[in-house]
């Protein structure tokens, strides 16, 4: 049995995606765009494919271009990663109409989990907590209106359903600004989804961003792989993950792994997913779920010792999740540290050439990465350069080491934040695992 894979991304997912498919005996195609003729996995791959010019548009968004590579090289199956077309419906049905299996959930699952209104009724209906609000229609008498909210209580988040990821969402404070808040957030979603329906909840002020990984074979077949805390974020972008989530109620925690896993039995989940959770005064309130790999899935792999892209091709290729609940063990603490071509004062993007770069390496220490010296970063993508993982038996250990490898690592010839990592890891409210969703923007360095 011969099977090939398209790997529809770039960067170091691109690079973890095929490292997983050569230990699995999947041989690989990659697409790039003309920005991307350097990227590093391009040299492991067995075969390659230009699918357009660098504007994401063009290339890693051009379905029609990814689905002709894909015929032209007879691959059996499509893996997306994450970004780009990872929770595009249209997308997955577009590849299995073709006759390509997408690497992921059913499209129905990804339509349904993408309409934030429609994913929270659904996950709520199984059982998981989510926050106090109102999610149906907004009444034209705004009387009627002022009452449901008044029952919520001020603060409120006005939400779009079709947003996410923190875009299309408004923080209301009094009733003197509901209408005037909910018509502009309204008249954006619109602007920006094409879909003007918003929802309401209780505003969460100082919550911790908690997330549940879940892994399940479509066959009804789930299981978790425990928590991860990633309130260390900046304008919705993620800086610093750990797993697991520490200092969490006890009897709230088993409650929602089982919750979570439980809802991914019932459904047949295919692949990976993460449901997303704020977590305040010991109760979980869920935000969304996510039906693509993450970002930070190093850091539970580090503790779990499971490889989590390697399931996904297993998955896909009906081979199942290979261990049971009762198999998976929770070993210490993992921290990763995303390293981003940035500039430190102002956080704009600072693409270039590396002229000299180091990695950092040793025991409990993990470093994904697709840049080497030499290599050019474009300024068309996302600026993630590296994530440097580190495991220990404890979060101190943990943060040590990874402070350790910081001082190791160098990239000359363009701006990276890690100074920032170096600072946050020396701050007392970070290393008493004090710190909420709002630290760094809020009360970090003053
Ligand atoms: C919230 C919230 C407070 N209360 N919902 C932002 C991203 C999206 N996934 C949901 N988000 C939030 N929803 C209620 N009811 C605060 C946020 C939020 C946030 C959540 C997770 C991680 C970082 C965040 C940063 C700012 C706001």
């Amino acid at each position: 049995m011969s099977y090939k894979v398209l790997i529809a991304n770039r960067g170091e997912i691109a690079l973890r995606a095929l490292r997983a498919c050569r230990e699995l005996g999947i041989k690989t195609v990659s697409v790039y765009s003309d920005a991307d003729k350097g990227l590093k996995h391009l040299r492991f791959s067995d075969e390659t494919v230009c699918i357009g010019p660098a504007q994401p548009s063009e290339s890693y968004l051009n379905t029609a271009s990814i689905l002709s590579a894909a015929e032209l090289t007879e691959v059996d199956a499509i893996y997306p990663g994450y970004g780009f077309l990872a929770e595009n419906p249209e997308f997955a049905n577009q590849c299995n109409e073709s006759g390509f299996k997408f690497i992921g959930p059913s499209s129905e699952t990804i339509k349904k989990m993408g309409d934030k209104i429609t994913a929270k009724n659904f996950v709520s209906s199984y059982g998981i907590p989510t926050v106090p609000g109102y999610t149906g229609e907004i009444p034209e008498d705004e009387s009627k209106f002022k009452n449901i909210v008044k029952e919520i209580g001020y603060p409120i988040i006005l939400k779009a359903t079709a947003g996410g990821g923190g875009r299309g969402m408004r923080v209301v404070e009094t009733e003197e600004e509901l209408i005037n808040f909910t018509e502009i957030t309204m008249q954006e979603a619109q602007n920006s989804f094409g879909n003007n329906k918003v929802y309401i909840e209780k505003y969460i002020q100082n919550p911790r961003h908690i997330e549940v990984q879940i892994i399940g074979d479509g066959k009804g077949n789930a299981i978790h792989l425990g928590t991860r805390d990633c309130s260390t974020q900046r304008r919705h972008q993620k800086i610093i993950e750990e797993a697991p989530a520490i200092n969490i109620e006890n009897e709230s925690l088993a409650k929602i792994l089982f919750s979570c896993t439980n809802l991914c039995k019932e459904i047949s989940y295919e692949g990976v997913g993460t449901l997303e959770f704020l977590y305040e005064n010991g109760n979980f309130y869920f935000i969304e779920m996510n039906t693509r790999i993450q970002v930070e899935h190093p850091v539970t792999e580090m503790i779990t010792g499971y490889d989590i892209v390697k399931a996904q091709f297993r998955i896909a290729l009906g081979m199942g999740i290979e261990l049971n609940q009762d198999d998976i063990k929770f070993n210490g603490h993992a921290i990763e540290c995303r390293i981003n071509a940035e500039d430190p004062e102002t956080f704009q993007p600072c693409p270039g050439q590396i002229t000299k770069m180091h990695t950092a390496g040793g025991f409990g220490i993990r470093y994904d990465s697709h840049i080497y010296g030499g290599y050019t970063v474009p300024p068309f993508y996302d600026s993630l350069l590296a994530k440097i993982i580190t495991q220990a038996n404890t979060r101190k250990s943990s943060i040590k080491r990874m402070l350790s490898a910081l001082d190791e690592f160098f990239v000359e010839g363009i701006k990276t934040n890690q100074m920032l990592h170096q600072k946050i890891l020396n701050d007392e409210t970070f290393i008493k695992n004090e710190h909420t969703i709002n630290y760094l923007e809020r009360d970090f360095n003053k």
